[in-house]
């Protein structure tokens, strides 16, 4: 009996990471299952995992899947009920943005940070190609980064044409498991290439994508780092994570307002128009930031929908 890491998922076949940096090719045998969860898939990348090793094959049979810390989950389909693990045993969450080239939307970001807050795993924004940047895109930059942080999120401005922000990054992923996510283009695989030259993955123009209109990569992989630790990779995964939310917790996950909302007069208030929210004050004073509470707005409205 071995130990090992999932690095990779194709479906059937895993790659299992084991002693000094072995890789074996692993398959499940028979009818093996997850306890108490319905997911299509039993064995996600970060699990850790027993195998048996076939020493004439070289190849190896998973027998168990050790309990999990976390784990992030995506529906199979959109009409699915059945989820996907997308990834296991994660102790940081890196969103990639870019101010332009592409942009990404504030309300993307919130989105992202919501559902790390509702896996309760700390999450943190890279904002890459900063070489790009004009004095515009740099004041808008610096206004996301003060907002972000006061909050509560690391951020880790970047540049990997001028090799600028690197080190920081590296002390921050130091013998740590982080997912790394992010759209199409901001620069997730030039960042995986840099922080291990011997990945070599496929990195593209943001022309190219829009003419495809498809990723180049498409299975979660997990990248050992040589300064320690593992980055999950997630291309083509749109979004990140699904959570069920109720309408009245939504707000639990935007610190700031959950903060505030202690000082509602109403117990129930959604921060919306009821009298006496402490919430919507703070939106007018300017201690809660107008783009974060349209955010918190914007998916409340979401998940009303689903109920109509
Ligand atoms: N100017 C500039 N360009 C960058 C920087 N980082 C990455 N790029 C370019 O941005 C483009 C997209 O980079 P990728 O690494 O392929 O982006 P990705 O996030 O992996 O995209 P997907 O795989 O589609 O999710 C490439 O042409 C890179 O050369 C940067 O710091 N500055
Ligand atoms: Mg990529
Ligand atoms: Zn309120």
């Amino acid at each position: 009996m071995e130990r090992g890491i999932i690095i990779k998922s194709t479906g059937s076949r895993y790659r299992v990471l084991h002693g000094e940096g072995i890789v074996t090719e692993c398959i499940i045998k028979g009818k093996f299952r997850t306890k108490d969860l319905k997911t299509t898939n039993p064995v996600a990348v970060g699990d850790n995992v027993e195998f048996e090793f076939d020493t004439t094959a070289g190849t190896g049979i998973i027998t168990d899947v050790l309990d999990r810390r976390n784990y992030i989950l995506r529906k199979s389909s959109n009409l699915s009920k059945q989820s996907q693990i997308i990834a296991a045993n994660i102790d940081s969450v890196f969103l990639m943005i870019t101010i332009i080239m592409p942009e990404t939307p504030v309300e993307f970001i919130d989105r992202f940070l919501v559902t790390a807050e509702a896996y309760r795993i700390p999450a943190c924004i890279i904002i890459n190609k900063t070489d790009l940047y004009g004095k515009a895109e740099f004041n808008r930059m610096k206004e996301l980064m003060d907002m972000y942080v006061e909050i509560g999120y690391e951020c880790f401005p970047l540049s990997l044409k001028e090799n600028a922000g690197l080190d920081a990054l590296r002390q921050r992923m130091k013998n740590k498991t982080s997912l790394l996510s992010g759209n199409s283009g901001v620069g997730k695989s030039s960042l995986l290439n840099i922080l291990n030259p011997a990945l070599k993955l496929k990195t593209g123009d943001i022309s190219e994508y829009h003419k495809q209109g498809k990723h180049i990569t498409t299975f979660p992989e997990m990248h050992s780092m040589p300064f320690g630790g593992y980055v999950i990779d997630t291309p083509g995964i749109r979004g990140f994570g699904v959570v069920d939310m109720e309408r009245n917790e939504i707000y639990h996950f935007f610190p700031e307002i959950f903060r505030i909302s202690h000082n509602c007069r109403f117990y129930n208030c959604l921060h919306l128009d009821e009298p006496g929210c402490a919430v919507r004050k703070a939106v007018e004073e300017g201690e809660i930031n107008p783009l974060r509470y349209r955010s918190y707005i914007n998916i409340l409205e979401d998940e009303n929908s689903k109920y109509r």
